[in-house]
């Protein structure tokens, strides 16, 4: 079989795969986020300050991915809710499977929200669908506002985008406005959170989101 060949029958599996987990998603109305990142922008932070905010009894999990340590896992343990890590060992993105497998003995039916942290990279996550009802890219202002052009795919496919460490703006030369105009080039309509998981800013904003987007999906199926 050729290299092009393999990786079809990989993404149909995969495709198949995150069909059956959607599907499982509904049938609880569990609402799952698909966060997607270089490493570094703030995706561990942004969970943790998420968790932080949300109330004791809220009925929500996370599954991070890496491709070695447990580190993100200790880090979002903190909060209380049930956390675990998918170490990769290599693998540059999470896949369907990774995630039906760390499912395995979690019951859906005491879920409402499932974040998932995907690996730190923007080319290979965008191409597994896990099942998630919205993929959501984060961008930090650290890495150049010409991100969402080199790397469309992801941004095309992210239904939010998360623009993170706008703390960072007095002593960094990123144009705001600028990666906001590239990111809705690739996708028109995308909607764009700024946040700071350091000073708090925009955070208020992003659970929001959440919480209506999540009774949007439950409503709708
Ligand atoms: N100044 C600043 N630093 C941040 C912010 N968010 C995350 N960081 C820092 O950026 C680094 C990487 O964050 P992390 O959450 O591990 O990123 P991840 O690799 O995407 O999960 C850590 O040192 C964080 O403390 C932010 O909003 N502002
Ligand atoms: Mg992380």
């Amino acid at each position: 079989m050729t290299k092009i060949a393999v990786e079809q029958k990989v993404l149909n599996e995969n495709q198949r795969l995150a069909a059956d987990l959607r599907a499982r998603f509904q049938q609880h109305k569990v609402f799952c986020v698909n966060l997607i990142s270089s490493p570094g922008s703030g995706k561990t932070a942004l969970l943790e300050r998420t968790l932080e905010r949300l109330p004791r009894d809220a009925r929500v999990a996370v599954l991070t991915g890496d491709i070695q340590t447990e580190n993100d896992a200790n880090r979002l343990k903190r909060a209380g809710f049930p956390v675990k890590q998918i170490t990769t060992g290599g693998t540059c993105h999470l896949d369907a499977k990774m995630i039906e497998k760390a499912l395995a003995d979690w019951p859906l039916e005491s879920l409402d929200l499932l974040l998932i942290e995907n690996v730190g990279n923007l080319v290979c996550p965008s191409s597994y669908d896990l099942g998630e009802a919205a993929k959501i890219v984060v961008l930090s202002v650290t890495e150049g506002e010409d991100k969402p052009l080199k790397y469309p795919s992801i941004f095309f496919k992210s239904e939010l985008m998360v623009l993170n460490k706008v703390d960072l703006l007095p002593y960094v030369p990123f144009k705001v406005a600028e990666a906001r105009e590239n990111a809705r080039k690739v996708h028109p309509g995308m909607e764009i959170i700024e946040t700071s998981c350091t000073t708090g800013a925009g955070l208020d904003e992003w659970v929001g989101w959440l919480r209506s987007r999540r009774e949007a999906a439950v409503i709708n199926g």
